[in-house]
């Protein structure tokens, strides 16, 4: 069994009774459409197209296949797909046999991945030959001493070693294979991070089955939902807010993209005619230009009944141009890997829906607003958000020191927020935590730190948001330089960065070179000026 922090019993009887936790796995979810419609199309990924049976028996021959190797309960997977049907297929068939998958990003490369496959020691690896890691064997051979015991690739010639192949009809499933226990772990979620190493976030199929179920109803998802997943399938947002899995409980299609740009989306939507999509600001604003640039183009978003928006903040001004220029409804979402999501609802006055970013979802969601003292911060002031709940994890995997900081006493998971409450609803309106967000994609400031004073010429590295028209944030390094050392380029710098394996979206977007940097009166670098610094030059 993976080890993770439980809820307390009396918190978990309450979750149960309130019927959150239906103690049921969330195969359960597959298994239910199989019941009840299992032609209908579940998946459809460029030309193929998959009905729930598809999906079922697919992921079935891969766990079958799977367990006959001896994989199952208490094993791990590394898994890092693009957005492709076989995606939803591996997942279910990991969760089917009680193995816990890490869905890491396609855009993750050497040192996330490294990471991620020293805290969990992956018994299996499933990820793509496109992927630049996965070109060769020798990133496969670096993880093989850590305990891999199989590897399966997309686009792979070798038969042993092809996904393609193990979806083949094979080895039934053995009757004592299943899933883990429904209030145990069921995959790791990945976290934003504001620490030196990524932080994996264990999901039980209690406490994501509910936030699934619950999210479904609240974005108004059926059978005849059809939405469009074109950011990473994999993300806390596009697989349960509602997501895929949310879908999928409804029965209704997913149309998978590959990439949030509306030329590419747009066809899709016309052609596939999607009715929902979950995207992150950036990207909306692209929808936007697109179809002002060349009105004809909203002909083309006839279907769309609901756009859903978060990740990162959305200005009003921007919220309200949704529904004029695109012509469908705007919902926005607040939510994070962590567990806690919040809606605007369907039902919502206009003004709610573009000036906040939602309420909880659960009644028993327990949000704390707290002053810079931790006293209660009154509604309609600035606070750090606090909240625990039958969906919000209770520690990260393995990670005593960061969850001493990040919980306290009553279990109160802080996520780094500001927001402001009023009427139970939340705006997102700063944040505590040492994070950028560069258009939804989250950097631990301290993670690209670490990394550049690795450099031998670099002393002191400080890693910043700058305000950035289009993504909201870029990031900005401030450098200290070893005496006598001339500048440093921005692309030799970036360039040594990819050299350590980080993924792209973590490259500081500019570089800054100072002979100290800034420092508060307790001695600790003072990133609010090297901020106000990077704003006043815009100005
Ligand atoms: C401002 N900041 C936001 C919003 C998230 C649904 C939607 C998003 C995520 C997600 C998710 C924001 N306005 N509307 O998991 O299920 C910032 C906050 C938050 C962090 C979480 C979901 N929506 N954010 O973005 O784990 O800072 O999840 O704490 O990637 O994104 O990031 P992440």
């Amino acid at each position: 069994m993976i080890e993770f922090t439980a809820w307390p019993p009396e918190q978990a009887r309450l979750y149960r009774d309130r019927g959150y936790w239906l103690d049921q796995p969330l195969t359960h979810i597959l298994d239910a459409q199989l019941a009840a419609q299992p032609e209908a199309e579940a998946i459809v990924c460029g030309t193929r197209r998959f009905s729930y049976a598809d999906l079922d028996r697919l992921s079935r021959n891969l766990a079958g296949r799977l367990a006959a190797r001896g994989l199952g309960a208490g094993d791990t997977a590394l898994v890092q797909l693009p957005n492709i049907a076989e995606f939803y297929i591996t997942f279910f068939a990991l969760l089917r046999i009680g193995i816990a998958p890490v869905n890491a990003l396609y855009s993750h490369r050497r040192l996330e991945m490294t990471d991620y496959a020293r805290q969990i020691r992956p018994s299996l690896l499933i990820a793509a030959r496109g992927h630049e890691l996965f070109r060769d064997d020798a990133f496969i051979e670096e993880l093989a001493p850590a305990g891999l015991r199989q590897v399966l690739l997309v686009d792979e010639n070798d038969p042993d070693r092809s996904l393609a192949a193990w979806l083949e009809p094979g080895e039934a499933l053995p009757k004592t294979a299943g899933p883990t226990p429904a209030d145990q772990v069921a995959f790791f979620q990945l976290s934003g991070g504001s620490t030196g190493t990524p932080k994996l976030i264990p999901r039980t199929h209690n406490d994501y089955d509910y936030s699934v179920r619950a999210s479904a109803e609240i974005c108004g998802c059926s059978a005849s939902t059809r939405l469009l997943c074109a950011i990473p399938a994999g993300h806390n947002y596009a697989l349960s807010s509602p997501g895929a899995l949310g879908v999928f409980h409804a029965g209704g299609t997913v149309v998978l993209a590959g990439s949030p740009d509306p030329l590419t989306c747009l066809p899709i939507v016309a052609a596939e005619r999607v009715t929902m999509v979950p995207l992150v600001p950036p990207a909306v604003a692209l929808w936007l230009r697109a179809v002002e640039e060349d009105p004809s183009r909203r002909a083309q978003l006839d279907s769309l009944e609901l756009m859903l928006v978060g990740g990162a903040s959305f200005a009003e001004a921007t919220a309200r141009r949704v529904p004029e220029v695109l012509g469908c409804k705007l919902m926005q979402v607040f939510g994070m890997a962590e567990g806690l999501v919040n809606y605007t609802r369907l039902d919502d006055p206009a003004e709610l829906v573009f000036a906040t970013q939602g309420r909880p979802i659960s009644p028993d969601d327990e949000i704390r607003v707290l002053d810079e003292d931790g006293a209660p911060a009154p509604d309609g002031t600035p606070g750090a958000l606090a909240t625990r709940g039958p969906y919000t994890f209770r520690g990260y995997y393995r990670a005593p020191e960061q969850n001493a900081k990040a919980f306290d006493a009553d279990g109160f998971y802080h996520s780094g927020d500001v927001v402001v409450r009023e009427n139970g609803y939340l705006r997102v309106v700063g944040r505590i935590k040492d994070q950028i967000n560069r258009g939804g994609e989250k950097i631990a400031a301290e993670e690209i730190e670490n990394l550049l004073l690795r450099h031998p010429d670099i002393t002191h590295a400080a890693l910043v948001a700058a305000p950035d028209a289009h993504l909201g944030e870029k990031s900005c390094a401030f450098l200290v330089l070893r005496e006598g050392q001339g500048k440093l380029a921005p692309p030799a710098l970036r360039r040594y960065l990819l050299d350590l394996g980080v993924a792209e979206y973590k490259l500081p977007d500019r570089f800054r070179q100072l002979d100290a940097l800034p420092l508060t009166p307790v001695g600790k670098i003072d990133k609010r000026r090297l901020r106000d610094s990077l704003t006043q030059q815009n100005a």
